[in-house]
């Protein structure tokens, strides 16, 4: 039977993007599920959810789902008990009159702001620190995802890397995901890339390369603001039948998939260009080659944790291949040249894949981040 310790209350605000309620709603899932955790995941816009969740209802208040109680967050906000936990996912700013009940409770709930993940240095001597509030009895932690030791670790369920596994053993369930999504399943020799990528990137001059060859290249695109792109590249063409062609490239536009078919999608491809945060750490257990765009940020700050992510990432990758992953990374980050790059990165294809899979390897030894989650807060309740 739960204790109250197991009820926890999550916040999450959408922002623009899909990132922050892609890792809250993993995380609720995931709660639930390992941690027997009773979950209230306070979300501000349903909509945007329903994108990775098919099966939400926008218009409910409240719902249970994967095991978690989802609550429409709307102002103002519904008296409430607070959980033991309370998380404030990316800075969010919970509701004050809920702030205030936390402050009522005869033991206050531990409180922790959920950090977005860098691969900087700065976030070891960050991860636990705490905030008193400025006028009641509260205090937030700070909780830093992260790859170093002195970090929250990353999100990754239980049973991924076994159900990631069993899924590349078994060509049917692979020919099916292809038929799932529409696309023929590749022919030999040819290279399937998927592309999740923010608007500005330089996609055209990406295409260019791909078209070009030196081979044929099938190119999956979910829907998810690559459309521009793809209208400007292939013109009145982009709106016909799939595929689109050119040249030796072949681009597969598809719905944007729910979460699992997602990780399906990383798992059957060779490369996978993913950006921000939850689609860049899927990558990272798809265990194989991949190309990150850092969300953008107007000061240029992203650029630094590509560095930091990267300086990490190709340690102990032969030179030549840390050279070639290097300038592709950053070219697409800087709205560079990444057609120059990408000829040496497809040359280097093979030492890639297998570093990225001794990378996955390692990063598996670590416990994950909702089990730290749970040790830490055990900690402090
Ligand atoms: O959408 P994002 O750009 O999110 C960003 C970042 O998280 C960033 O740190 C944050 O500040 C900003 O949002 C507001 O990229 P990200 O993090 O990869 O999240 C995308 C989610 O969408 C992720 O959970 C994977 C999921 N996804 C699918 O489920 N299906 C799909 O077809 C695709 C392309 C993605």
């Amino acid at each position: 039977m739960d204790t109250p310790a197991r009820a926890w209350d999550l916040f999450c605000h959408v922002v623009d993007n899909l990132g922050d309620i892609g890792v809250c709603w993993r995380l609720a899932r995931q709660l639930a599920r390992e941690h027997r955790i009773e979950v209230r995941l306070w979300v501000d816009n349903l909509a945007s959810f329903r994108s990775l969740c098919p099966a939400l209802d926008p218009s409910a208040a409240v719902q249970r789902l994967g095991g978690v109680e989802v609550h429409r967050w709307s102002d103002p906000f519904p008296e409430m008990t607070p959980g033991a936990v309370v998380l404030e996912a990316f800075g969010c700013r919970l509701p004050a009159s809920f702030v205030e009940a936390m402050a009522r409770q005869e033991r206050p709930p531990v409180w922790i702001n959920l950090e977005h993940l860098s691969a900087e240095s700065w976030v070891e001597g960050c991860h636990g620190l705490p905030s008193p509030h400025p006028g009641l009895p509260l205090v937030t932690h700070f909780f830093f995802p992260g790859f170093g030791e002195r970090t929250g670790g990353l999100l990754r369920e239980a049973d991924l890397l076994a159900r990631r596994d069993a899924f590349a053993a078994d060509a049917r369930r692979v020919a099916d995901f292809w038929g799932g999504i529409g696309v023929p399943p590749p022919a030999p020799g040819d290279i399937t890339v998927s592309l999740f990528g923010y608007p500005g990137a330089p996609y055209a001059r990406l295409f260019d390369a791909w078209s070009r060859g030196p081979v044929e290249l099938r190119v999956i695109v979910p829907r998810s603001g690559v459309e521009a792109a793809l209208a400007g590249y292939f013109g009145s063409a982009a709106e016909s039948p799939r595929p689109l062609r050119r040249g030796r490239l072949e681009v597969w536009p598809i719905a944007f998939l729910d979460q699992d078919h997602y990780d399906e999608l990383l798992w059957a491809c060779a490369v996978n260009f993913v950006r921000g945060e939850d689609s860049f750490v899927r990558a990272q257990w798809a265990a194989g080659a991949f190309v990150w765009q850092a969300y953008p940020q107007s000061d240029g700050a992203h650029l630094g944790k590509m560095e930091a992510f990267l300086t990490r990432y190709s340690a102990g990758l032969d030179p030549p291949a840390a050279d070639a992953l290097g300038a592709l990374w950053r070219e697409w980050n800087a709205g560079g040249r990444p057609d120059a790059a990408w000829d040496d990165f497809l040359a280097r294809l093979e030492p890639l894949v297998a570093h990225g899979r001794r990378w996955a390897e390692r990063l598996a030894h670590r416990d994950d981040l909702a089990k730290n989650l749970v040790a830490y807060t055990e900690s402090l309740l």
